[in-house]
């Protein structure tokens, strides 16, 4: 099988995937983001757990926060994939290896995908420990997880539509759930610096109220394949400028952790009325 054809790899990581966890067909994948691991004690009972270095196409994680496994978990008859730790641009990886996880759920059986993230705040009234569900995106990383030949039958046309993209319905559930949560616009950068202040006056004239380093290329991969997409980022600091002294990372995973009871139920409560 070739390995530069990524749709190909990704078939035969579900192929792997399904031989190793021993389940055909999963029905929701869900991406844990930075500090978001312990959050899957709330989704369900884990019936497989493996290294993503087993699985084709995934390279060992790099970035803090990352534990780089996939765990099927039972939902109540819900079978997730769930991915803790996901690969970015600023790793110096493609943008489809950072789509792989996508379309490795895809194949798998998955026709919805959560994604989470960290993230730094712009928009007042956003504060530390917040969860906030992403309504749209700004793509800023001048790269997309689509570029290359137009993938044979059946795959579609690269030419994909992102209108209403964070699904509207979804959406709509996980606020039925929790009616305070908000709802802003994620802007992804490549990374790994955080922003300058004078970037987030940018980011913040063009409408973001989020800024991250992931979501964005996964998005587009899942919504190329029609994947409805949920994504909620959690907010670890606030953005440059904005933030008192320096911006680290340090906290993301305390941060997270704190909120993990929450963002957790959060996530099931949803998957629960999809
Ligand atoms: I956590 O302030 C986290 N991730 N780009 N900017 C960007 N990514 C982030 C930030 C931030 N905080």
């Amino acid at each position: 099988m070739s390995t530069d054809d990524p749709f190909a790899l990704a078939q035969t990581a579900a192929g792997v995937l399904a031989e190793r966890t021993g389940i055909d067909r999963h029905d929701v994948a869900v991406v844990l983001g930075s500090g978001w691991g312990p959050a899957v004690d709330e989704l369900g009972k884990t019936v497989a757990e493996i290294a993503v270095t087993e699985v084709p196409g995934f390279p060992p994680p790099s970035a803090v926060g990352h534990a780089g496994t996939i765990r099927s978990v039972d939902a109540d008859g819900k079978r997730l994939l769930v991915f803790s730790g996901r690969i970015h641009l600023y790793e110096g990886h493609a943008p489809s290896r950072v789509a792989h996880g996508v379309r490795t759920a895809f194949h798998a059986g998955c026709r919805t995908i959560i994604l989470t993230n960290a993230c730094g705040a712009i928009t007042e009234g956003m504060s530390i420990g917040d969860p906030v569900l992403v309504a749209d995106h700004i793509n800023y990383t001048g790269v997309s997880p689509l570029t290359g030949p137009q993938p044979a039958a059946p795959y579609e046309s690269r030419f994909t539509d992102l209108t209403d993209g964070y699904s509207p319905r979804l959406r709509a559930i996980a606020k039925e759930i929790e009616p305070s949560l908000r709802e802003g616009v994620y802007m992804g950068f490549h990374g790994p610096e955080y922003e300058t202040p004078a970037e987030i006056r940018m980011a913040r004239t063009l409408g973001a109220d989020l800024v991250g380093m992931s979501t964005v290329l996964e998005m587009i991969a899942a919504r190329h394949l029609r994947m409805e997409v949920l994504a909620v980022s959690l907010v670890s600091n606030l953005a440059a400028g904005l933030h008192k002294g320096e911006i680290t990372g340090d906290h993301v995973v305390e941060v997270a952790g704190n909120a993990a009871g929450r963002i957790g139920q959060l996530l099931r409560q949803t998957i629960d009325r999809m």
